[in-house]
């Protein structure tokens, strides 16, 4: 078995400079999953440019980029079988369009609208983006639980920062996934930063996947902007979950090259150098030159590829912004059976305030 008791290995199929490393698996022999993984990539990376060019033009709230992060959610995306469940943390933009999440229910999600998380398709069984850190993992483990005692071969992967690592909502479901053996994959996109705490103030663990040692289940890193390695390690967690055999923890090793969210500045906590270094390993070029060398992709492809995407990105655009506006009560009618007072007179201010900015667009510019 290949990811067996290598819990400090980090698994590598393609380096730095888009190289083959080692003996590669079979099924990089299939040209196809690999143009897969670059497309959602290259659309990947251009919606998150134009996600953060809406949020700077005031029409769109407070986005989590995912620049340099895109090889992590796309390997899941490839690697989830529809029957599965993803409960996804709010980096996860390329595994969420590969489960069938449209750009526009992105767009209305991160534009303050929670119907953007009421998803149809693949991913009707999903759950929704989680800001509450960690508090996902449990929810994952109770679905995987569900799975284990209804004896559906099925398994749940829960995504997460390696920041979420810390708390007790990460430790003690992988506890359970341990001593209940449960399907449970949980993949840690560790981006080398949590807000402005750095990586080695943190945790004095060594790595993340040390931590699955605690909880008696496999845990191996792997290399975060290779995506074929991610893609190997979750599949081989995945179809683990699935026969039964058991829940993994999968430190996907990364960097953050973006802001924490739109609402930070890096620059303030960050050297230039380290955002600089990390630029020279990003997922994207690497699998990129990978695909030039084996002959699968050039200029013009290059150029088709990023036209299509484009047209699709404007189009997903103009349909979020036809979305009509929800009506501001349901901010207020499901918190209370009966709503309070001091709520009822801030509702009637929010439904003239939404009067007075009906003429407007979307965000009442
Ligand atoms: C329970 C809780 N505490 C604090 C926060 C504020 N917060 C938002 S993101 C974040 C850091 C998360 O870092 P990490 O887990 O590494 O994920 P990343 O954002 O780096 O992908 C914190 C502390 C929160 N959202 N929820
Ligand atoms: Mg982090």
């Amino acid at each position: 078995m290949l990811y067996t008791k290598t819990p400090y290995a980090q698994h590598q199929f393609i380096d730095t400079e888009g190289k083959a490393v080692g003996n590669l698996p079979s099924w990089m022999e299939n040209s196809e999953q690999l143009l897969r993984f670059y497309r959602t990539m290259t659309l990947i990376r251009l919606f998150d440019k134009r996600v953060v060019s809406l949020q700077r033009t005031g029409q769109m709230g407070t986005y989590a980029s995912c620049l340099g992060q895109e090889a992590i959610g796309t390997a899941i995306g490839c690697a989830l079988q529809p029957q599965d469940v993803f409960v996804p943390y709010y980096r996860d933009q390329a595994a969420q369009y590969l489960r069938g999440v449209t750009l526009p229910q992105m767009l209305q999600y991160w534009g303050g609208d929670e119907w953007g998380n009421h998803f149809t398709g693949t991913a009707a069984g999903d759950f929704p983006n989680c800001v509450p850190i960690a508090t996902q993992v449990t929810h994952a483990a109770g679905i995987a639980s569900a799975f284990k005692i209804r004896g559906e071969k099925r398994a749940a992967l829960v995504t997460c920062g390696e920041g979420a690592t810390s708390r007790g909502d990460f430790y003690e479901p992988m506890n359970l996934a341990g001593v209940w053996q449960l399907p449970l994959v949980l993949v840690v996109n560790n981006n080398q930063w949590a807000i402005s705490v750095p990586r080695h103030l943190q945790t004095g663990a060594a790595t993340i996947a040390q931590k699955a040692v605690a909880a008696g289940i496999e845990g191996f890193q792997v290399d975060g902007n290779d995506v074929c390695a991610v893609y190997d390690a979750v599949q081989y967690a995945l179809e683990k979950a699935r026969a039964g055999k058991g829940a993994t923890l999968v430190e996907a090793v990364t960097y953050r090259l973006c802001d924490h969210t739109t609402a930070d500045d890096a620059t303030r906590y960050r050297d230039h150098e380290e955002v600089s270094a990390a630029w020279l390993k990003e997922p994207v070029k690497r699998l990129q030159t990978f695909l030039h060398e084996r002959g699968l992709w050039n200029e013009q492809k290059e150029q088709q590829l990023v036209a299509e995407c484009q047209a699709e990105i404007e189009q997903g655009v103009k349909d979020f912004q036809a979305l009509p506006l929800q009506p501001v009560d349901d901010l207020f009618d499901y918190l209370f059976d009966t709503t309070p007072p001091h709520l009822i007179a801030q509702r009637e201010r929010a439904k003239q305030k939404a009067a007075r900015l009906a003429g407007g667009n979307r965000h009442g510019h």
